[in-house]
């Protein structure tokens, strides 16, 4: 594998709950390095650029609602094979579904609070690292 770079975000939920620490310890645990971290909101115009695969998608508008609706922390975590490391430390989508000893499936409660995002490919994540630090 290579070093690569993802794009991850603790979201509103992992923050109001208090678990930006207990995340952050994690990531860092599992040897990826958090290159860049900025916390504050996210806009509209990020947020739809963001979740452009799921226009259209029943739960969309929900979903954009969600991220925009309090503080999030945005990371650029970089490491051997970060993207796939970090979908890994996340767990599955579904709070409900994700193993016990990853972030959603320790801290999640349901799909739209579902603590944390990660890039699903480079490719994506050299996308939404430039949506969300340029
Ligand atoms: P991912 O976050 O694991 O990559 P995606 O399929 O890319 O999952 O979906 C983006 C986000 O949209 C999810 O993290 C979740 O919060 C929300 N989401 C996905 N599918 C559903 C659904 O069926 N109902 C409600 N929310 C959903
Ligand atoms: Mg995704």
């Amino acid at each position: 594998m290579a070093i690569e770079k993802t794009y991850s975000m603790i979201k509103p939920d992992g923050v109001a709950n208090h678990h930006i620490g207990e995340i952050i310890y994690r990531i860092e645990r599992a040897g990826l390095t958090i290159e860049r971290m900025e916390m504050g909101m996210v806009t509209k115009e990020q947020a739809e650029q963001n979740y452009a695969e799921h226009k259209g998608k029943p739960f969309y508008d929900g979903l954009v609602k969600y991220i925009t609706s309090g503080p999030v922390v945005k990371m650029v975590i970089s490491g051997e094979g970060a993207v796939a490391k970090m979908r890994s430390l996340m767990g599955a989508t579904d709070p409900a579904k994700a193993a016990p000893g990853t972030i959603r499936g320790d801290f999640g409660l349901i799909m739209d609070a579902n603590v944390i995002h990660g890039s699903d490919s480079v490719e994506s994540a050299n996308r939404e690292i430039g949506i969300f630090f340029n």
